[in-house]
Order: C-alpha cells, then sequence, then structure tokens
C-alpha cells in the first residue's frame, strides 16, 4: 500500500471529475472453493485498490461528490474471526490507512444510498464482474442484477480508465518490481529448456515458476501457459511429459507484486538449445517485429499504428521465406497476416495484467474517429489510441500455424491471393512463437520495463 495521501489526492481527482451524486467503490469478496470457509485466493478489486488501497475483503467505500465526504463500510471482525484468522486491524484503523474518517455499517450505507435515491440523485458505480458483488451492489440499489450493467455509469469509467491509464512513478516502481520477478521466471525457463540434456516437463517448470513468484511473497497475474503448443494461445493445461528435443517451448507468464502491479512476458525457445532453419526464420521475424515497436512507440503515436508497422514487418517476412504473397498494403488493409498473427500487438498493463479490462475496452481503448475493427486479428486489439507518456503496456508480436484455421481457409480459398497454402501447410506440427516483454512510453519513445532477458537463440 502507498501513503494514504497518495488515496486522498486520487479520490479528490475522482470527484472533481464526477461533480455530482455519489460513488460506491465496492471491493471484492472471498469466493467459495468447495464451501464458504474454503476459498479461491483472494484478489481485491483493482479499481478499489487504486482509490482505497485496501486488501481486505468485504469492504465497500461511498464517496459524496457534493460535500466531500468518505466513507468506509464494512463489518468488525467478531471473536470467531479472531480466533481462526487472527487479529486484524479495525475498520476504523483500515479507513485511517486510506485517509477516511467515516466508518459505517452495511445498514448504514443503505439508509445513506436510499435516501440519495430518493432525491433522484445519480449514483456511480461500475458493473461488478464478481457474482456477490452483483448481488450487494443489487441489493443497496433495489435493482435486479442482470440489470447493473446497462445502468452502470459511463462517466465513472472514463473518469477511473483516465487516471489509471497514466502511471505514477510509485506505480512504475511497482510493475517495474513485478517485471523483475517475472524475468527471473523467464530466465529459468530458458536456463531449463535450451540444456542439452533438459529433464524437465511443462509440469515441473511451472512447478518451479511457482516456487520463484512465492518465495517473494509474490503471486501470478494470470496462470502460467508453459506450452509446446504456441499456437493454442490459452492453452489450459500442461504436460508432465518430458519436454522433446527440437520443439519450441513457449512460456507467457507474469508475477503480480505485493502490492497486485503485474508483469507480463513471453519467451519462445529451443528445447535443447538451439533452433533449426526454419525455426530460426521464423523466430527472427517476430523479433524483428518486436524491435520495430520500441522504434515506433512513442508519446503521440496511436498503438493501432504501432500494431500496423509489427503487421507490417511479419508480413514482409512472411512473404520472404514464400508463405505469404501479393502487395505488402493489400495483405494488412484486408487483414490476411492475421491468419499467422490473429492477436493485438499489446495491451495495457498495470494493476491488471490487461489493465481495465472490466472497465470495457471500448471505453477507454476506442474511440469516436477510432473505433473497433470488425476484422479478424485485428478486432482482438485491446487498445488503439493515442500513446502519453508513463503509460505501460505489453509489446508481444508472434507468429502462429494453426493447423484447424490454415485448413478452413484454404478449404474456403480465403485470401488465396495472398497465402501460399501449400507452404503453410507444411507447417502444420510448427506450433507458434510470441516474443513479450513491458514497456513504458517516455517523454520520447519508450523504453523496456525491468530487466534483459536473452532473446537470440
Ligand atoms: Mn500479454
Amino acid at each position: 500500500m502507498f501513503d494514504k495521501e497518495t488515496y486522498a489526492i486520487r479520490r479528490k481527482k475522482l470527484t472533481e471529475k464526477i461533480q455530482h451524486g455519489l460513488i460506491i467503490l465496492s471491493g471484492n469478496y472471498t469466493t467459495p472453493f468447495n464451501y464458504a470457509s474454503n476459498t479461491f485466493p483472494f484478489r481485491q478489486d483493482s479499481t478499489f485498490l487504486y482509490y482505497i488501497g485496501i486488501d481486505e475483503p468485504g469492504l465497500i467505500a461511498l464517496l459524496d461528490t457534493d460535500n466531500g465526504e468518505e466513507y468506509l463500510c464494512g463489518e468488525e471482525p467478531c471473536p470467531d474471526d479472531i480466533i481462526w484468522t487472527g487479529a486484524t486491524p479495525t475498520l476504523a484503523q483500515f479507513a485511517d490507512m486510506s485517509g477516511i474518517n467515516k466508518t459505517i455499517n452495511y445498514n448504514q450505507l443503505q439508509m445513506i444510498i436510499s435516501k440519495a435515491c430518493n432525491k433522484g440523485r445519480k449514483i456511480h458505480f461500475v458493473a461488478p464482474y464478481q457474482a456477490q458483488v452483483s448481488i450487494t451492489i443489487g441489493n443497496l440499489l433495489s435493482q435486479h442484477v442482470e440489470k447493473l450493467k446497462s445502468i452502470q455509469s459511463s462517466d465513472l469509467i472514463h473518469a477511473i480508465a483516465e487516471m489509471r491509464k497514466i502511471k505514477e512513478p510509485q506505480e512504475i516502481a511497482e510493475i517495474e518490481r513485478a517485471v523483475r520477478t517475472t524475468a527471473i521466471m523467464e530466465q529459468f525457463v530458458i536456463d531449463a529448456a535450451t540444456d542439452p540434456a533438459c529433464h524437465e516437463s511443462e509440469n515441473s517448470i511451472r512447478a518451479a515458476l511457482f516456487r520463484i513468484f512465492l518465495k517473494e511473497g509474490f503471486f501470478y497475474s494470470f496462470p502460467p501457459i508453459v506450452t509446446t503448443h504456441g499456437e493454442i494461445f490459452h492453452q489450459p493445461f500442461a504436460s508432465k511429459e518430458r519436454l522433446q528435443k527440437g520443439k519450441i517451448l513457449l512460456a507467457d507468464i507474469g508475477a503480480e507484486s505485493g502490492s497486485h502491479y503485474a508483469g507480463d512476458m513471453t519467451r519462445s525457445v529451443p528445447v535443447g538449445g538451439k533452433f533449426s532453419p526454419k525455426q530460426k526464420e521464423v523466430y527472427n521475424i517476430v523479433l524483428e517485429a518486436q524491435k520495430t515497436v520500441l522504434e515506433v512507440a512513442k508519446p503521440g503515436e496511436t498503438w493501432l499504428n504501432v500494431h500496423l508497422a509489427a503487421a507490417r514487418i511479419i508480413t514482409e517476412g512472411l512473404k520472404e521465406i514464400g508463405i505469404m504473397t501479393g502487395g505488402t498494403d493489400d495483405i494488412i488493409n484486408e487483414g490476411a497476416y492475421a491468419m499467422f498473427f490473429p492477436h493485438g500487438i499489446g495491451h495495457l498493463l498495470g494493476l491488471d495484467v490487461h489493465d481495465m479490462e472490466n472497465l470495457g475496452e471500448d471505453n477507454f481503448g476506442y474511440s469516436e474517429t477510432i473505433k473497433r475493427s470488425h476484422q479478424f486479428g485485428l478486432c482482438n486489439l485491446r487498445y488503439a489510441l493515442e500513446l502519453k507518456e508513463n503509460m505501460t503496456l505489453t509489446n508481444e508480436p508472434g507468429i502462429y500455424f494453426i493447423p484447424y484455421l490454415m485448413q478452413k481457409w484454404k478449404a474456403e480459398r480465403r485470401f488465396a491471393d495472398f497465402i501460399n497454402y501449400d507452404k503453410a501447410l507444411k507447417y502444420s506440427d510448427f506450433g507458434g512463437i510470441r516474443i513479450e516483454d513491458d514497456i513504458v512510453i517516455t517523454p520520447t519513445g519508450c523504453h523496456i520495463l525491468g530487466m534483459e532477458v536473452k532473446k537470440e537463440f
């Protein structure tokens, strides 16, 4: 947690932007694993962390933008809680850590909100993603949970996103800590997988990664992806079979710091230590695309243009090895490259690994002038707008050979002028390659966060 002034200043900025009405900022609850007292690891809501900072379940903050009053709502621990889980600070002590001087219980919160509703005052909130929070907000507002999304406050969403997307120096330092631990994890993957006598499996590598972040008192920012099937983006399982020499092991992993800032890196590594010439050709294209992002990303440039600059390198590289053919501009305009690069070049990174995804990417990542594309691949770009100093993002180009997609598009004769299907299908057992680092936008360009991790094999 940062000092209490940090949170007080952020809340003041937020209420000034909103001007009228009440703002509800709900924290998360613990979620049962198989029964109420055996829970999934608790993860606080990131917007609550940003404005309140308290990493404790079952809290709600209420901000009155008309008179500046701030309340922290929660229940005091009962003797049973203290016996089972140890003494925790009182509600007043929690409130004080965040610079809030009024505490209320749930009934008092209900009364304040009902009164405001009766007076026709606006109640600002963000539609919850956690079931228990939905039920609580629904009860407070006497609204059905299904309706919450349609009555959430778009003013609040825009105000939060505008603040959270530009990182304070203390936030960048925290992201850097998360990225440094992530880099140590990637270094482990590289050392283990490139060993000519590699005895590891995907599972044993994952187990070792848990040890690295848990030892730091950190957690993961998303469940680690460690797979020789890099073409399956969110491979749900890992294998306990020994890694096969000659395969490419893709490790997309992220540590989350104690204060819940995320790291997110990917390395694609030759099992046994050496890429085949065919693998190396594709790898070098991805590497060049990644370097291009570092040259192009700067304040004033749109992230959409950065994506397209990377797509151009990938297209030209694939043309050089005979997988694509035709005019580069046409391939990019029509989106044919996305057969091999079907995701965005990167996303905002912060308290969430896909920062603020729960606020709705179209609400802060796109605008009236830059609307989300409907094109296959490009539609997955999570942020498209102008870059500004102190924004933190991932830089993660990739090339994948997805047998299902290649066969489907070939049968449809889709982009037959641009894709050499006979050649592409020869890569059906290739897998996928992605290289990902985290960057911060500086006054004149950008630089990589954390420490350099080997990329040349
Ligand atoms: Mn990422």
